[in-house]
């Protein structure tokens, strides 16, 4: 269903009223679907419009689906939509970076034009998903920005799609691997629609026979199983066949596991070199595009990186897919973030409320958090590539109340997933003394600014701090440290033969000193660098055209920190 769609941003919110879903949207715009809308169009008003805007197509099913199960599929819908299938409403969906899809096989008309229509809102609150926050400003307006560090970008982000299956059908299917000496094992477990019999087939690489299985649940046996390996991401692919329908899921054997201060990919200790990107470029916005997809992970490759963060949402689908086909590692995160009052610097008099605190983030933002994680699973537990599961990025994990706002988050994940570990990455306002939930998580994750927000400027200051607050992490924890965030902006183009702040010089140098501490400790198990490329923010002024830690500019140009990284990942 990709492709240009009608367009009405609804600046007086009339849709409702006016029932824009029955007939043609209201004037004359076209807008591209996958993409945010907010760049698209030369208009200030559109780019920070906050509340509704309404999509509309047409879809004519051919006759053949006639008799077949027809679902129309959004991959991801920023951030709650309403989807009418001519004048019935088919689906309500909250959340903009996971999928959701609606059976309308009793809505549309095979060989007929139907109409669709998606109004999408983009309010945010503490229990939206992403959070966020509204004020009314003195100029009447309503401003609004995500709690954390990226431009709220809005739109159908992601592919949208009509597929037919037959009526009883494969609903869904988990898989999970395990090793046996150098046996691979197999768990699986399908969900049918109906009571007929289920089989499946594993087949190589090559496609050829290696194992089969009748029943719904079952395990497989591969031996001398071909692992699936950081950098080498070999992939069986499992065949269900139910009655008509049959699908496939590709199939990577592998064993993670966080044993004391060591992260262990097939029992074998796995070092981290790789960063936290955003799903963010010029015109498009967040709108998935396979192009830039496959050059950014190429970009990636290039630079000796192993492992990416979705920060700070769950990927599409298509990149996680690619990351298991090549063995790139992922730290999988939900869109929980940022749920923290005392890291919100907008414009405000007084102290900033409690983050738990009766204005803060209550048990609905809660248990929109607690969804979130499931939702993340479900969508993404049969992905070999993904590692660990991130619940949160710096939440106030020194406040009151931390402890029972994340604990449920961590028992939900636990309980659907107990083959991964779980991280949430750390904010330099809790050091060890203050952290209330680190013992909750199998890793310490720590998000370290030495020498930008702290220390900026002082180098051998920030290499003595982090040196010393590594030192008081791995006093107390017995586990893994990951340097998840680090890192400097510059101004691409700007040099200086001293390194001083804002220019390439300095974000390579403070990169580096990172890199040499991480090396140099006993404890830590990578580092991930912020971030690949430069992407939007609100409006700061700290923000010049944006948050300007990339390696890569926004239109993926190196900067120096890049080829500095990349002789430094490359060579070791
Ligand atoms: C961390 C956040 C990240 C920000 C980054 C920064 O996790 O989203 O963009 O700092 O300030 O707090 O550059």
């Amino acid at each position: 269903m990709d492709g240009v769609w009608r367009f009405a941003a609804d600046y007086s919110a009339a849709g409702h009223a006016e029932r824009w879903w029955s007939a043609e949207l209201p004037g004359t715009v076209d807008m591209p679907v996958p993409a945010s809308y907010n760049d698209l169009l030369p208009d200030e008003r559109l780019r920070d419009h906050v509340g509704l805007v309404w999509y509309q197509t047409h879809a004519r099913p051919p006759r053949s689906w006639e008799g077949r199960r027809i679902v129309l599929r959004f991959d991801g819908a920023a951030h709650d939509a309403t989807v009418w299938v001519g004048d019935t409403i088919a689906a309500r969906h909250t959340g903009g970076f996971l999928p959701f899809e609606v059976d309308v096989t009793d809505l549309l008309a095979c060989g007929e034009r139907n109409r669709i229509t998606v109004a999408l809102s983009n309010e945010l609150s503490f229990s939206s998903m992403p959070p966020g926050r509204s004020h009314r400003t003195p100029a009447g307006t309503v401003s609004q920005a995500l709690t954390a560090d990226y431009f709220n970008y809005t739109g159908l982000h992601r592919h949208v799609w009509l597929y037919a299956t037959p009526a009883d059908h494969i609903e869904d299917v988990a898989v999970r691997t395990r090793l046996d000496g150098s046996t691979g094992l197999i768990d699986y477990d399908v969900t049918i629609s109906g009571s007929a019999e289920v089989s499946v087939r594993l087949r190589d690489a090559q496609g050829g026979h290696v194992s089969s299985a009748v029943g719904a649940a079952s395990t497989l046996e591969v031996p001398e199983a071909h692992l699936w390996e950081p950098g080498a991401g070999y992939l069986y692919r499992l065949e269900v066949e139910y009655g008509q329908d049959i699908y496939e899921v590709p199939v990577g054997i592998r064993t993670i596991e966080v044993d004391g201060r060591r992260f262990l990919i097939n029992g074998k200790p796995f070092t981290f070199k790789g960063v936290g990107r955003h799903e963010d470029s010029p015109i498009r916005g967040r709108g998935h595009d396979d192009a830039l997809m496959v050059h950014d992970f190429a970009l990636l490759d290039w630079l000796g990186a192993n492992s990416l963060r979705t920060t700070h949402y769950p990927y599409p689908e298509e990149a996680l897919d690619y990351a298991d086909r090549h063995g790139v590692v992922v730290i999988d995160e939900t869109a929980a973030g940022m749920v923290n009052l005392a890291m919100d610097f907008g414009p405000r008099t007084g102290p900033p409320p409690e983050t738990f605190g009766p204005e803060g983030f209550g048990a609905e933002a809660r248990d929109a958090c607690v969804r979130a994680a499931r939702e993340l699973i479900e969508r993404d537990r049969n992905h070999p590539s993904v590692v660990m599961w991130c619940l949160s990025n710096e939440p106030d994990s020194a406040a009151d109340g931390a402890r029972e706002f994340l604990a449920p988050i961590v028992a939900e994940a636990r309980a659907l997933d107990p083959t991964r570990p779980v991280c949430f990455t750390n904010v330099f306002l809790a050091p060890p003394e203050r952290d209330r939930i680190t013992d909750l998580f199998d890793m310490v994750c720590l998000n370290r600014y030495q020498g930008w927000y702290v220390n900026g400027g002082d180098l051998a200051s920030a290499e003595l701090e982090l040196r010393a607050e590594l030192d008081r992490w791995a006093e107390r924890y017995d586990k893994p440290i990951l340097i998840t965030e680090c890192g400097a902006d510059s101004l691409a183009g700007l040099h200086e033969t001293a390194p001083t702040m804002w220019t390439e010089e300095y974000q390579s140098a403070v990169i580096a000193m990172v890199a040499r501490v991480a090396e140099q400790h006993d404890a830590v198990a990578g580092q991930h660098v912020w971030s690949f490329a430069d992407f939007l923010t609100r409006q700061e002024v700290i923000r010049p055209g944006g948050n300007l830690k990339g390696l890569f500019t926004r239109d993926r140009k190196p900067k120096a920190a890049a080829f500095d990284l990349r002789r430094r990942w490359i060579e070791s």
